[in-house]
């Protein structure tokens, strides 16, 4: 997502979904792997690689495209190799890679298993270089000006002091997720469902630092800015820098956070402090936040523009290059749920009639009404178990137990639906350039014997 690195996309990995392309690209990176483990055929002897093999050479399901109908994903060309796996200090070495730089890497759905995304499961994403681990957290300076009665200049330790900490637990959901399932595939890094979490944040409401600097009556928005560089080092050149309506910054959920888990924010996710602007496209939770400016109009900084972080208002022709005057700022992002176990791929023992289902279910600034699943390609579903959210934009797990009539090759397909009524469509629709919105219902596969 976003306008760095984007790699317009040719053809579409037959197995998992990736962008051939993208993938060549990476390959191409030269030195900087050391994040990177290739584990070719790892699925191993339970994986897909081996349910391939059973099943005739080729998945007839593109698994992680999210909708892609069997037909066109037998049609792709073939993959050039396996998925890179993530080698990254206090990293699960299952996340996968989808860039190098910047890093950026994915959760697989099947380790989105826990009701809260331990640290080293979370995803990473990254537009510019990730700045170097704070020697002195407590001495980070945030800096709040624009249109404000006083300038402020906050330490981390300061507002850790000075106001009272809340912990939430709140999904953080990249704007590009599930850009993998459009056709013709979309700009950008081809994120399955894992470009999202759901963990504990700690740290002040931003409203409560707004409210201590005093919002003047011009305030309309906010400018979002950090300490990382932009991807080629050049410190006059921006990096990403989002904002949002005053309104969603003063939503008591909209929150700088300094822990994640209970354990001080890690570099990788922007710590000693960062921004969480829950249910909105991840980029506006700025990390290693430095300074917020109050803008008495929409922030035009890198990522607001064009077509980033943008869907089209009338609807385009898939493919198409696009008018910027047709796009509009993505906000709420869209409802989607996801199967945790079993995992894509998985084989289950022969005579097995009973298969319990779990899964993770969240929309944005809404809530999950229902969740469906099915067994017949949507022939027929049949409700799962929603639980509560913790609070808001806390993430609803679910469960299901399925029936399963006979021994053999089943997709499973699970599908929400949105307190407003919004349901995932089976396809990614309403292509737009850099490919957001995509929330296809997610289908996995397993071979029952
Ligand atoms: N400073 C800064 N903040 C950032 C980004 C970035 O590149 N730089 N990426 C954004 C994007 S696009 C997302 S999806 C989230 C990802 O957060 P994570 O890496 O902690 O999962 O951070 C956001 N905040
Ligand atoms: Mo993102």
């Amino acid at each position: 997502n976003g306008s760095a690195g984007a790699t317009l996309a040719k053809s579409r990995d037959s197995t998992k979904g990736r962008n051939v392309m993208a993938q060549q690209a990476d390959d191409a990176v030269e030195g900087g792997s050391h994040f990177i483990t290739s584990r070719r055929g790892f699925l191993g002897s339970t994986g897909l690689a081996a349910m391939g093999a059973i099943i005739g050479g080729v998945m007839p399901l593109s698994p992680d495209g999210g909708g892609i109908p069997a037909a066109h994903a037998q049609a792709a060309a073939p993959a050039p190799k396996g998925p890179q796996y993530l080698k990254f200090p206090g990293k699960n070495d299952k996340l996968v890679v989808l860039g190098e730089k910047p890093l950026v890497a994915e959760t697989p759905e099947s380790l989105l298993d826990d009701d809260t995304t331990p640290i080293e499961k979370f995803y990473i994403r990254n537009n510019g270089l990730i700045p170097e681990e704070a020697k002195n957290p407590d001495a980070w300076k945030i800096t709040i000006d624009g249109e404000v009665d006083k300038k402020l200049e906050i330490t981390l330790g300061e507002l850790k002091s000075k106001y009272k900490a809340v912990t939430r637990r709140m999904v953080l959901e990249c704007g590009g997720n599930g850009r993998a399932a459009f056709s013709p595939p979309a700009r950008g890094n081809q994120w399955t469902n894992g470009g999202a979490g759901c963990a504990e944040w700690t740290g002040v409401p931003l409203a409560e630092v707004l409210k201590a600097a005093g919002l003047k009556k011009t305030a309309k928005y906010t400018a979002h800015y950090a300490a990382d560089l932009h991807l080629s080092g050049d410190a006059n050149k921006p990096t990403l820098s989002r904002g949002v309506r005053i309104e969603k910054a003063l939503d008591p959920h909209t929150m700088i956070v300094w822990a994640m888990n209970g354990q001080p924010l890690p570099n990788i996710h922007g710590g000693p402090v960062r921004l969480i602007v829950p249910g909105w496209a991840g980029s506006a939770s700025q990390k290693w936040l430095t300074k917020i400016t109050i803008r008495d109009k929409e922030h035009d900084g890198p990522g607001m523009t064009e077509f980033s972080y943008r869907t089209a208002i009338k609807p385009m022709i898939p493919g198409d290059k696009g008018d910027p005057k047709n796009m509009r700022i993505l906000e709420s992002m869209p409802v989607r749920s996801i199967i945790t176990n079993p995992a894509n791929g998985a084989k289950i023992a022969a005579g097995t009639r009973e298969l319990k289902l779990r899964g993770a279910s969240w929309a944005g600034d809404l809530t999950v009404k229902q969740v469906d699943v099915s067994t017949d390609f949507g022939a027929s579903w049949q409700r799962a178990n929603l639980e509560k959210p913790k609070n808001k934009y806390d993430w609803q797990r679910w469960t299901a137990t399925l029936k399963l009539p006979t021994d053999g090759y089943f997709e499973i397909w699970a599908r929400a639906t949105d307190s407003k009524g919004a349901m995932q469509p089976h396809l990614a629709g309403f292509w737009n350039p850099q490919g957001y919105g995509g929330n296809a219902m997610h289908r996995i596969a397993v071979l029952v014997g």
